[in-house]
């Protein structure tokens, strides 16, 4: 509601920005740059999965130009230290607002409080940071403990008493949903039979993934590991083409679990490849970009903005995949 009066708002500036500029005559020549639009510059993770890949496209979208905006685009490559030095590039070029993914929970709060000293306002999206709320106008995105949860959830129900040898592919070390999800699922599968045999980070990439899993295969074999929990599909993907080429059958062997939902990760599902995958949507742009529109005009808005995220089955899985946008 609020974000649509103000796009009605934004929308008589703009008309107004033009009919000036039409009377204005000739050499206006300020192009699309007029004083209305949106300076915003993006510190993204990286581009290390699909469902990166879904969320850039959703951001970059929302932040168009059509929508008055000048999107200043970065991706650290997953590196904290170049993602600190974007913002950092981003205060100095005087933005009207600054949007972090950012990589890893620890290590903002000098940065936000230089954006807050030079009076930007930055709006986090995706991930969370350990600093202190007052160093940032708003967060949109899901909530990570309870994808854990879900995740855990379904491997509760799945092996119940049975003894059950777990390995963990972790999403990167330090960043808000490797640590989320691992605790929620931790939560979830106490008392059970399922015991996590070994956990290491594949960096939420399918070449992480495939990497990590083909040293679990070697320490326990195959027949040493009854399930996998993968912080990402990307992961599970790059888990799965390890096990194949040991001669196991994923799904079988060795049954799988992830989180994202992307389009890649919801074909293995249908195919009996993964087992079960709890959602994580990647689709913030829209609420990002309301946000910034929102907090640039002065509104109060709330701190937290959760996205709903669902479960699939394989059967779930089959019947949604050709309308899933992502
Ligand atoms: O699950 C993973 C990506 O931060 C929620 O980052 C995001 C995670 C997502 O690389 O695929």
């Amino acid at each position: 509601m609020k974000s649509k009066v103000l796009a009605g708002i934004a929308l008589l500036g703009a008309m107004t920005l033009a009919a000036t500029a039409c009377s204005s005559g000739a050499g206006g020549g300020s192009g699309e740059g007029g004083d209305d639009t949106i300076t915003v510059g993006f510190a993204q993770t990286g581009s290390e999965s699909g469902w990166r890949s879904a969320n850039t496209e959703s951001m970059k979208a929302a932040f168009s130009e059509d929508d008055g905006f000048e999107l200043i685009f970065n991706a650290a490559d997953n590196d904290p230290a170049a993602q600190i030095s974007a913002v950092r590039d981003f205060i100095s070029r005087g933005v009207d607002a600054i949007v972090i993914a950012p990589i890893v929970e620890d290590g903002w709060d000098d940065v936000l409080q230089e954006a807050s000293d030079a009076g930007i306002p930055v709006i986090l999206e995706d991930r969370t940071v350990t600093a202190s709320e007052d160093l940032y106008a708003a967060w949109v995105g899901l909530d990570f403990t309870k994808e854990g949860v879900m995740a855990g959830e379904w491997a509760a129900e799945t092996f119940g008493d049975t003894p059950t040898r777990m390995v963990v592919l972790e999403g990167t070390t330090g960043s808000a949903p490797a640590n989320d999800r691992a605790e929620g699922f931790a939560q979830a599968i106490e008392g059970t039979g399922i015991e996590t045999i070994d956990s290491q980070t594949g960096d939420f990439t399918r070449d992480g993934g495939k990497t990590v899993m083909e040293g679990f295969i070697q320490k326990y074999g195959i027949d040493g590991i009854d399930l996998l929990y993968a912080h990402n599909d990307d992961m599970a993907l790059g888990a799965i083409e390890a096990i194949e080429a040991a001669g196991g059958v994923p799904g079988e062997d060795i049954q799988i679990v992830s989180i994202d939902a992307v389009k890649d990760g919801m074909q293995a599902l249908v195919d009996g490849k993964i087992n079960y995958i709890v959602e994580c949507n990647p689709l913030l742009g829209d609420l990002a970009a309301g946000l910034v529109r929102d907090v640039l005009a002065g509104e109060d808005v709330e701190k937290t903005h959760f996205v709903e995220d669902q479960t699939f089955t394989q059967e779930q899985a089959a019947e949604v995949i050709d309308s899933r946008p992502y």
